[in-house]
């Protein structure tokens, strides 16, 4: 990258992300508003999103009334598995872009009706990098890692584990298959955020999910 384009390029990056927390905020405000609890939930592709939300949608069921936006590049699967759990699905398609921006999560929720919701999940594109830096509006960042994606993730995701107001550690089922170093991982965290809960959980076997709901129902 020559100078030239490093000084060009540098100021209008601040400027999208400067319109993108403006687009946040109001968000934000009228999430409150309507006492909607929102969250932003990113973790790497794979890692295990869509099934978590799956088992929450389907534990939530006539207890809580949740509204869910998905995005992806390509694809209405994860939106298609959601929907059959929630009635309020938006998959978002962001063609080349590798994260959701906040214009994109106010877009998607204006074609909702959102009287009477008082949850809102956003699942991110799979990716552990940019998303973090991207406000959507939400009210909690949740970071989900995955056993299979190996122990020093944390570590090598430095933002993504400093911004998250909850870690959740999925396909603990497969621990047994694994050589994962819990104690190295959770180390590994709380060099980076000292006070952020960690829950491990299976999204598949229901296990450790009760923590996770309760974590929800908590705020
Ligand atoms: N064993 C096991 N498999 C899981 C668990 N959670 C998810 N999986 C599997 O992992 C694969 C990916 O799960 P998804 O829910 O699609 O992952 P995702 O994070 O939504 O993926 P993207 O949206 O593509 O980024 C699927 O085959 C799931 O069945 C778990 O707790 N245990
Ligand atoms: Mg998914
Ligand atoms: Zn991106």
């Amino acid at each position: 990258m020559s100078e030239q384009t490093r000084t060009v390029r540098l100021p209008v990056m601040r400027r999208v992300l400067e319109a993108n927390d403006d687009i946040a905020a109001a968000t934000r405000a009228e999430l409150a508003l309507r006492g909607i609890f929102a969250i932003d939930l990113m973790g790497a592709p794979g890692s295990g999103k869509t099934a978590l939300l799956e088992a929450t949608l389907r534990a939530l069921a006539g207890r809580r009334r949740p509204a869910v936006l998905v995005g992806d590049l390509a694809t209405r699967r994860d939106g298609d598995r959601l929907a059959r759990w929630c009635d309020r699905v938006v998959q978002i398609s962001t063609g080349d872009g590798c994260h959701l921006e906040a214009i994109q999560v106010r877009d998607a929720l204006a074609q909702l009706d959102l009287d009477g919701v008082d949850l809102l999940f956003v699942e991110n594109v799979g990716n552990l990098i940019c998303p973090v830096g991207f406000d959507l509006g939400q009210t909690a960042k949740v970071g989900l890692f995955s056993l299979t994606e190996g122990d020093d993730k944390a570590a090598k995701h430095p933002y993504f584990v400093a911004e998250a107001d909850l870690l959740l550690l999925n396909k603990i089922d497969l621990a047994p298959h694994l050589s994962f170093d819990r104690a190295g991982f959770e180390a590994d965290v709380r060099l980076l955020n000292p006070s952020v809960p960690i829950l491990d959980i299976s999204a598949t076997t229901g296990e450790g999910l009760d923590a996770w709901l309760t974590w929800l129902t908590d705020r």
